[in-house]
């Protein structure tokens, strides 16, 4: 009995040990304990709680207060910041970052066919090197097969086939290259939870999709909820943002139950007239289970307000991490209705295939990228313009 039970928590724990490492790669900081208080992530959400905060709880929130400005002082704003030597734009800095990704397909392509004719050898080895680029052994597989259905002029220069190898992932990239819609609905503001492991990018892209839809024209009002209540360093670096993106912040103190936060940020967007809430959320907790409920639990909260909320559940992954996001996104969307993908760092990544294989794996829409951290550096993703970067083509 004793072996049988003490092998069982072997497995319990070796099991632990494995989504751990799925969801937090080695190499990331130890995890911060909260220094003010404990968070309550195990207090159950208790209907009476909430209703007494609804009616007492305008006096306690601490907001932070909207600086005076105008539209056209946003406008100015804007320009000032807009980043004037942003290499060419967004396609030479997508291109440039991604030339890492895209130098082992460009030169992958390079040494295969300059060699050597299109022939079932080279399509193999054409499979090998996407699959090294990180857009997985299914998507490799499906494309060398639409490949040898090509036909190719004389002995197709390298340039040939890297344009037909960026019309294949065009198409799969095609169906999920979807903007994020925002449809302020009656009563409250379009509300999108945003959730991803810690690292990924959230805090920024939240900022960064904050100072979009405010700062820049048509200047739609936005209200930011501080839910990574677990590390005081969360809060300050979202208040950051805030500021930058003229937007209010809605917080309470850490350790406090992100749901709480949820539900308080909702009411104030909604008397503020805010068209959009975004809502951060912690990227670690304790364990998995205690993130996955905390996220739950945020909707559940949220639902009591309306049933429709949130109306977008977006998943942040930072493209670095390659194959990895591939379990991110199923340990995700076991937890929570994703509605949505944002992928970061694509400046940078040597692994920026992994968008292709995500694509094809989820079919979930690709509302963004990432790529850099500047509040201008995220962009929409667009299906054409990310295939010929990740092959190497110029424009
Ligand atoms: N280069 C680059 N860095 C990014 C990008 N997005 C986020 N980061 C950086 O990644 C780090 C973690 O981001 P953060 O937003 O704090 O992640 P969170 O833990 O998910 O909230 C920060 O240093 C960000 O500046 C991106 O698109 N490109
Ligand atoms: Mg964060």
């Amino acid at each position: 009995m004793v072996f049988w039970r003490k092998t069982k928590n072997e497995k319990a724990l070796e099991e632990e040990a494995r989504e751990e490492a799925l969801l937090h790669p080695k190499g990331e900081p130890a995890l911060e304990p909260p220094t003010e208080s404990e968070p309550e992530l195990k207090a159950e959400f208790v209907d009476e709680e909430l209703e007494e905060s609804t009616n007492d709880i305008i006096d306690d929130w601490k907001m932070q207060p909207t600086p005076d400005h105008t539209p056209s002082e946003d406008a100015d704003e804007y320009e000032d910041l807009k980043d004037h030597t942003n290499e060419g734009g967004w396609f030479s800095r997508l291109t440039k970052g991604l030339s890492k990704s895209s130098s082992k397909i460009g030169q992958g392509i390079a040494d295969i066919f300059t060699k050597s004719k299109l022939d079932a050898d080279s399509l193999q080895d054409l499979e090998d090197v996407l699959i090294t680029a990180d857009l997985g052994p299914k998507t490799a597989g499906e494309i060398v097969q639409n490949f040898s259905a090509r036909k190719f002029e004389g002995d197709a220069p390298v340039e040939e086939i890297q344009t037909a190898l960026a019309e294949e992932i065009a198409k799969i990239l095609e169906p999920v290259a979807k903007p994020l819609e925002v449809q302020k609905p009656d009563g409250g503001p379009f509300t999108v939870l945003v959730c991803g492991v810690n690292g990924a990018g959230k805090t920024t892209t939240i900022g960064k999709l904050a100072y979009n839809w405010h700062i820049v024209p048509p200047h739609q009002k936005v209200t930011i909820a501080a839910g990574d209540t677990f590390r005081a360093a969360a809060i300050e670096q979202l208040e950051e943002w805030a500021k930058r993106a003229h937007a209010p912040l809605v917080k309470k103190e850490i350790g406090a139950d992100a749901a709480a936060v949820a539900f308080e940020a909702y009411e104030q967007a909604k008397k503020d007239g805010s068209e959009i809430l975004m809502i951060d959320t912690a990227g670690r907790l304790q364990n998995k289970a205690n993130l996955m409920e905390e996220l739950s639990k945020i909707i559940r909260v949220l639902k009591k307000q309306d049933e429709n909320l949130p109306h977008a559940v977006l998943l942040v992954l930072d493209a670095t991490t390659g194959q990895n996001a591939h379990s991110q996104v199923s340990a995700f969307k076991e937890a929570v209705n994703l509605t949505g993908l944002i992928v970061t760092k694509l400046d940078g990544s040597a692994k920026g295939g992994v968008v292709v294989s995500l694509a094809q794996e989820f079919g979930l829409p690709i509302h963004a990228v990432g790529v850099g951290e500047k509040e201008t550096h995220l962009s929409p993703f667009k299906a054409e313009e990310f295939a010929k970067a990740l092959v190497g083509l110029k424009d």
